[in-house]
């Protein structure tokens, strides 16, 4: 039996109400303290393995994104691997957690000062769907005081566009919103492209929102510079003993409602994958690399031994 609060946040990260890679992790992160806080668990194995549930639980919301899995293990990685009492594990536990979020904060403001290194003054940045670590490059380049506009795809069939624009109209941004199918139409318009990444391979491919890799296409036929800013947590470790990233496929009933078109099928991935040779560089808050490097921050980050996870 999972706590009520890992419930909810399972629902809410299912349900997209928490969405964004970022912050499905560090709400998967919150809501193991939560339930850390809950338990009544009086021996450190009853703990963990409660702990271990929760995660199970968690990971299970949504499967594209590896910031969940990568925020869950981090935080029972420790614990397990501590040998504690049952009230020094739960102390253990919110630490960990509480550092993870910090950490993960400061992460996607340390992107911003790196990636704003990237965007000159007058430069028109073309992004796709909602990224907070893309955003912070933009508005880090903006406060900066470089005269930068966004041009935004509405990212079709959530709208997470909107978002993207309505941050940027309150930050003073000059932006521009087009539908998905203009991506093409207004390349040339584009000096880079910046999205940011729900999971990236080991070969340095990025699972991002749906359209993105048609993005990238279009950028590499434009020669406009196609850029990902990225956590490094985002990376994934098990790509490198082969397993691939699953695209999560969501209900139909978001792209259209299924009894206008009885007789047709009606597909929703959320997410595409965009080939390294598409990539120009990957920012993350330990530098700005090529995607074939992504195996150095898997090494870095995770070990070689990433088959036990
Ligand atoms: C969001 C999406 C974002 C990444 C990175 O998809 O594809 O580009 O998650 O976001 P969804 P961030 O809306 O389906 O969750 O930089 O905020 O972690």
């Amino acid at each position: 039996m999972v706590c009520k609060e890992v419930k909810i946040t399972a629902e809410k990260i299912a349900k997209m109400e928490i969405r964004g890679a970022g912050k499905i992790a560090r709400s998967a992160a919150e809501a193991l303290k939560a339930c850390t806080k809950a338990s009544k668990a009086k021996s450190a194995d009853d703990f963990v393995k409660e702990l271990g549930e929760a995660g199970t639980a968690l990971i299970a919301a949504r499967p594209s994104a590896v910031s969940l899995p990568n925020a869950v293990r981090f935080i029972i990685n420790r614990v397990q691997n501590a040998n504690l009492s049952a009230r020094k594990l739960k102390e253990l536990t919110i630490k960990t957690v509480d550092k993870f979020i910090e950490d993960s904060e400061k992460a996607v403001e340390r992107i911003g000062e790196i990636g704003a290194r990237r965007i000159s003054d007058g430069d028109v940045i073309m992004t796709h769907c909602h990224s907070a670590a893309v955003l912070s490059v933009i508005k880090t380049a903006w406060r900066q005081g470089k005269k930068i506009r966004v041009i935004a795809t509405e990212s079709r069939p959530r709208y997470q566009g909107h978002i993207t624009v309505r941050e940027l109209i309150k930050e003073g941004i000059p932006c521009t919103l087009i539908v998905d199918s203009a991506v093409r139409a207004f390349m040339k318009q584009a000096d880079k492209v910046i999205v940011g990444a729900d999971s990236i391979a080991a070969n340095g491919a990025v699972v991002n929102k749906i359209g993105t890799s048609q993005l990238a296409l279009a950028a590499h036929e434009a020669r406009v510079l196609f850029l990902v800013a990225a956590e490094s947590y985002k990376f994934h470790p098990q790509t490198l003993v082969g397993e691939l990233v699953e695209i999560e496929e969501r209900s139909a009933k978001e792209v259209a409602n299924p009894q206008d078109f009885r007789g047709a099928e009606i597909r929703n991935p959320a997410f595409d994958i965009t080939p390294p040779e598409y990539i120009d560089l990957i920012i993350t808050e330990k530098g700005v690399m090529p995607p074939q490097a992504a195996i150095l921050v898997i090494k870095e980050e995770f070990g070689w031994a990433v088959t036990g996870l």
